[in-house]
């Protein structure tokens, strides 16, 4: 058969090449070609952008034959819809999943480039604030890698999350810039673009059918563009798009229809449109912003809607098909206007009867609850609801009005129950809660931990749970093997290659055939080394981020995390102090030798997070500079916590910290980046927790602490901290301590707020799980000094860690609540 050019051109193009030598020609025209810049001349950063260049032009081929497949093939694709990504840095990921890491070190050593230098030099995009932005981008990982049709739809922020710098021992944000020097894995699709309707108001009329047909007269319009990036799959073809929206301003001569040529006015609605897609919004901020932050929900959720309908026109399909086509996955309430706009699409637009656009809206959605805390269920205000979105608002008051007839019919006369239902909160100030919409415009709902699943049934969702128990799910949340393990723990990869073999990175449940090798000293041996090295190049970056020396053969206790007040970050402080004191006290005490790392982000507008911060670093400049602690107690907080050096915290920690307030963390995916890296956990009955310690064994995790029951209870009953400090000396001599100034150079001011607050309210029972908590550190600490004890329980934990694989809970999110199937994509199909 004669060769076809259009196959050849995409095995053997010198783009596409994949050994060292076609890497590095391609490197060499990329940086000529596309950043300009002459070898000789160029900076590590040009180098970089040429590399990233030539990994993306050997993914498009990829990414073009998986659009092809599904364009052609009779399909359901998943959309995965989020306000944030935390996809984090993506070279060395897609140097990973092609499986050309080897050859682009190679190729770039050729050229007098290392590459891990060129690696560290890529920026994140911090499109996310943590764990629930983390997920999404996991997600994605997963379903590339399980050959899904996706899509994760979202919204293209100009600046991410703010980047942490610690002066004087206090949070700074500083400005993300993140697209300042470019970014090469996005692609602009001027084309791909939609139009958006905010404010205003509504007319009614009658159609030639005599139908009530209703017209929304917008205030003002965007337009949103599509900004694509490329998820690949872990060695398959399967090449997914991230797409997200950025706003633009509608073209002086389409705003002409809506201003009357008002030129000031359009300048005007240029500056609004643009700043739609400016900014992520830190999460715990009181009230920041809130009319913008719902534009941008709105905004990028009518895009994708349309988006979708589009591709369904493109494919020839009837718009009765599309709840067939897609599955949308709403992460978290954010997207959830997903429901009233869908409706509007189908009924203004599409002009399809109610019912059945009823029917598509709630067979295509699904929703997933990311918290309890009855503060953190998103609710909008009515005049600032009616203000942006007249026509959405009309459209929900009409789903509401026949669900609540529903609740009518099921249970007479019970208004109280009518109150608790009904999508419009009317106690006080009206306000429009988007859980109810999202729970009644969903076909399922799903909590993200069993004991969250389940305290979701029994509380926020109690009358939900009761109408419509089908309807309520839980899909644990995994996270990807291919980013926490192989990428950023290559030690280790090897190690498990080499005694399991290679299919773990895929199928993670391979692991327990470690537990073979969990005595084998010379195994263990190896382990150690592993861990090691990890933690010396933790140390490195400790002392260049922050000018500490620490050991390498102490205890690494890790704490890392966005900082809230519910995960409890001051209750491994005040353990800290209880330390010193205790070390201060006997300084001939024997000890095992710890070093404390805390790191993760503070809301800029909460100040009780932000004072835990202030606390961890003033104990950290008492206890590494006193020489009494020498040797034996060392405090870090590692500044700017992010994906980036995520990398390598989780690779180098002995004992992973999960110690939040039972029943508030949804699920945590930290603990399990922890566990797959051979950490052991110190956390209560919380989240994912609970099925870490049942997968590794209660032999295997140290637990402490109060039960969600007894903590529910505890509230109940009337909780009296005072009673928790009167009871245990060394807890009172640590808030003195504290509250006297001794961690602020004498400043009994600084620290008044939190230990007052501990003192009379404490309202995440720090102080009831104190007592606890430093018990079970005394175990953790026993455990240390028993170093095969401790590695045999290192190498269970990664053992064991196969649940929670992010391809786990994908393939239950297919089964259970997508219905959907892997497609794979042929690379040799004509393009
Ligand atoms: C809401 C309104 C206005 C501005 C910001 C927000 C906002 C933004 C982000 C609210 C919440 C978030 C993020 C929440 C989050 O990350 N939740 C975590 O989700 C993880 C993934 O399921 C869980 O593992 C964690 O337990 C949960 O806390």
């Amino acid at each position: 058969m004669a060769a076809d050019p259009t196959t050849t051109a995409v095995r053997s193009s010198a783009r596409t090449g994949l050994d060292a030598d076609a890497l590095k020609r391609g490197v060499l025209d990329n940086l000529i070609c596309l950043q300009a810049r002459p070898p000789g001349i160029a900076t590590p950063h040009d180098w970089y952008m040429a590399l990233a260049y030539s990994v993306r032009d050997r993914m498009l081929a990829r990414w073009a034959a998986t659009f092809q497949t599904y364009a052609e093939r009779e399909l359901r694709v998943t959309c995965y819809f989020s306000a944030e990504f935390l996809i984090g840095p993506q070279l060395g990921n897609n140097l990973v999943n092609l499986g050309i890491e080897a050859n682009a070190r190679a190729a770039m050593q050729a050229l007098g480039q290392d590459l891990d230098a060129l690696l560290a030099i890529e920026e994140e995009p911090g499109l996310g604030n943590g764990g629930l932005g983390r997920l999404a981008a996991c997600y994605l990982d997963s379903l590339a890698t399980l050959e899904i049709p996706s899509v994760g739809y979202g919204i293209r922020y100009e600046f991410g999350i703010f980047d942490q710098e610690i002066r004087d021992g206090w949070q700074v944000e500083v400005t993300d810039k993140w697209l300042q020097k470019g970014n090469p894995w996005e692609i602009v699709r001027p084309n791909v673009a939609y139009y958006v309707a905010f404010g205003g108001h509504t007319q009614s009329e009658t159609d030639p059918q005599g139908r009530l047909r209703v017209q929304w007269i917008p205030a003002h319009m965007v337009k949103g563009v599509a900004c694509d990036t490329p998820m690949l799959g872990f060695r398959v073809n399967t090449c997914n798009t991230l797409r997200l929206w950025k706003s633009e301003a509608v073209e002086s001569f389409d705003l002409q229809d809506f201003n009357a040529g008002d030129y000031y006015q359009a300048v005007q609605e240029k500056v609004i449109s643009e700043t739609l897609s400016k900014v992520l919004y830190p999460n715990d901020e009181p009230e920041a912003g809130k009319r913008l932050r719902l534009a941008q929900q709105y905004f990028f959720v009518s895009c994708s809607l349309q988006d979708m309908l589009r591709l369904l026109d493109l494919k020839g399909e009837p718009v009765g098909r599309f709840a067939d086509m897609f599955a949308a996955q709403l992460n978290d309430t954010h997207p959830s206007i997903a429901v009233a706009e869908l409706m509007r699409l189908l009924v203004d637009v599409r002009l399809l009867p109610w019912d059945e656009a009823w029917s598509i809206t709630r067979r295509t959605l699904a929703y997933t609850n990311h918290t309890l805390l009855p503060e953190a269920l998103e609710t909008w205000g009515l005049p600032l609801f009616r203000g942006l979105l007249p026509r959405p608002l009309e459209i929900i008051y009409e789903i509401n009005r026949r669900f609540l007839d529903e609740v009518r019919q099921r249970y007479p006369g019970d208004d109280a129950r009518l109150a608790r239902m009904s999508m419009i909160d009317e106690a006080g100030e009206k306000k429009v809660r988007m859980a109810h919409l999202a729970t009644v415009g969903c076909c399922a709902v799903n909590g993200v931990a069993a004991l969250h699943s389940a305290l979701l049934k029994q509380t926020v969702m109690r009358d939900f749970a009761q109408l419509w128990p089908e309807r309520f799910h839980n899909v644990t949340n995994g996270v990807t093997p291919r980013r926490f393990m192989l990428l950023s723990n290559p030690g280790l990869a090897r190690l498990l290659d080499k005694t399991v073999g290679e299919g773990w990175v895929t199928d993670l449940t391979r692991l327990r055939a470690l537990e073979a090798h969990a005595d084998d000293a010379a195994f263990q041996d190896e382990w150690r080394g592993v861990k090691r090295a990890n933690k010396e190049a933790l140390a490195q970056h400790i002392r260049s981020a922050v000018g500490v020396v620490v050991d390498p053969t102490a205890l690494f206790d890790i704490q890392v995390k966005r900082i809230h007040e519910y995960k409890r970050q001051h209750l491994n402080a005040l353990y800290v102090v209880t330390l010193y004191q205790r070390l201060r006290r006997d300084p001939q005490r024997a000890v095992a030798p710890r070093c404390f790392v805390f790191g993760g982000k503070a809301a800029p507008g909460y100040a009780m997070a932000k004072l835990i911060i202030r606390l961890i670093n003033g104990v950290a400049e008492v206890v590494n500079n006193d020489p009494a602690m020498d040797g034996r107690l060392k405090v870090v907080f590692f500044p700017d916590f992010n994906v980036k050096n995520a990398h390598f915290i989780y690779p180098a920690a002995d004992l992973s910290e999960q110690i939040s307030t039972a029943g508030k963390e949804a699920s945590g995916t930290g603990n399990m980046k922890f566990m797959m890296n051979g950490a052991l956990t110190i956390g209560t009955l919380d989240g994912a927790n609970v099925e870490i310690r049942e997968e590794v064994g209660d032999q295997n995790f140290f637990l402490f602490g109060l039960t969600a029951e007894q903590v529910e209870q505890i509230h109940c009953e009337g909780y009296r901290p005072a009673d928790c400090v009167n009871a245990n000396e060394e807890l009172r001599e640590a808030l003195d301590l504290i509250a006297g100034g001794h961690f602020s150079r004498g400043d009994r001011n600084m620290f008044r707020p939190l230990i007052e607050n501990l003192r009379q309210t404490d309202p995440f029972l720090v102080l009831a799980d104190y007592a606890a908590y430093v018990a079970c550190q005394e175990e953790v600490s026993a455990a240390w000094q028993d170093a095969r004890r401790w590695t045999r329980m290192s190498i269970l934990n990664t053992a064991r860690a196969g649940k929670f694989s992010s391809d786990r809970a994908i393939r239950e999110y297919c089964e259970q609540i997508w219905k959907i199937h892997p497609v794979s994509v042929d690379l040799d199909q004509r393009l």
